[in-house]
Formats: structure tokens, C-alpha cells, sequence
């Protein structure tokens, strides 16, 4: 499987503590110090990824209309998750975006790699899938939230498969586990 493949290049590698790392390509992790509060938006229905250097990572929010199918574009060289998680949980600080990347026990990280059954190595389950058909459910430390992992080494995902089946007016938020600085919104609307 090409997921198994490439997913070796994102291998997660144990760590002291038995937290495992999520290892990009090798590239040595600095925290942004503005990793939230950012309100990049970009046209309805799509999410865009973008940057050039892994400090410049940043997610965009978007507004869609509810039923419809949710894009994501990825103008970046990294693979990412989008990962709908309820808005306490998103790692805020520098130590808190520090310990989510590295998959830190109790961080809302570790548990949506659990959600992707990730071994340690490789994951086994892209998308997970969370609360009814599409996009709707933001995941904590104790429910499943949806979430996808694409890019390269993630193609079975299918990131732009799945219709926003969340009432209009809910606004559901997401971020990036493996760049957990990145982080949006997506404004469901009639
Ligand atoms: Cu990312």
C-alpha cells in the first residue's frame, strides 16, 4: 500500500516517555508563537492549506452551505490532517502545540491519532470517520471527531470526499495533528 510506504518517511518514532513524535520528513520542529488567533479565509467551501517552511504553516477558514462537498486544497509541500476538534481542546501555547505534535499522553493529538489507529508506525484506519455521514462531529479526548490525513503518502484518504452534514449554524473547528499550529474554522451555513 502506498500509505504504508510513505508513511515510513512520517515514521513516528518513540521518544522518551513512550510518547512517539510525529516525525516530518526529518525537519527539525520551532514552534510559531502565533499558531492561533490567525483568521485567514479563503473562498466558501474550500480550506486551504499554505506556507513554504513549516513555521509558515497555516490553515484558512471558509464558510460552506450545509450538504455541501468540502474541499481542501493543499498548496503546501507537507502532508496534513484536517481534524474536527471541539474548540478547548486546540493546543494554544507554544508548550501545549509542542506536546500535541509530539503526541504527548492526554493530548487531543494522541487521541486522533488513535482515531487513524495509528500503531506507532503506520496508521491503519484514513479517513475516521466520526458522528453521521460527512462532516460533522468535532472529535475530544473522550469522543470520536472526523478527520482526514492527505497529502503525500496520504492518498487513500480521499480529503475531498465528504459533504458538511452539520447544521447550519454550527461552526465547526479543526486543526492539523501534525502541524497542530494549524488550526480554522468552517461556518456551516443554509
Ligand atoms: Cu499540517
Amino acid at each position: 500500500l502506498k500509505t504504508k510506504r510513505v508513511l515510513k518517511r512520517l515514521a513516528f518514532p518513540v521518544v522518551a516517555g513512550g510518547a512517539f513524535a510525529l516525525a516530518l520528513t526529518g525537519g527539525a520542529f520551532a514552534s510559531p508563537h502565533n499558531g492561533h488567533g490567525q483568521h485567514l479565509s479563503s473562498k466558501a467551501g474550500y480550506v486551504v492549506a499554505k506556507g513554504h517552511t513549516e513555521q509558515g504553516l497555516r490553515y484558512s477558514s471558509t464558510t460552506i452551505e450545509r450538504g455541501q462537498k468540502l474541499h481542501i486544497v493543499n498548496n503546501t509541500p507537507a502532508p496534513h490532517s484536517l481534524t474536527l476538534v471541539i474548540p478547548k481542546l486546540l493546543p494554544q501555547t507554544k508548550s501545549e502545540i509542542n506536546s500535541c505534535q509530539h503526541l504527548a499522553p492526554g493530548t487531543i493529538c494522541r487521541k486522533a491519532a488513535k482515531w487513524h489507529k495509528f500503531d506507532g508506525r503506520n496508521i491503519h484506519r484514513n479517513p475516521a470517520r466520526a458522528g453521521k455521514h460527512g462532516w460533522d462531529e468535532m472529535g475530544s479526548k473522550h469522543r470520536k471527531g472526523d478527520s482526514v490525513l492527505y497529502g503525500d503518502g496520504f492518498s487513500n484518504g480521499n480529503p475531498n470526499n465528504r459533504k458538511v452534514t452539520a447544521p447550519a449554524g454550527t461552526v465547526l473547528h479543526f486543526m492539523c495533528i501534525i502541524h497542530p499550529w494549524m488550526q480554522g474554522t468552517i461556518t456551516v451555513t443554509n
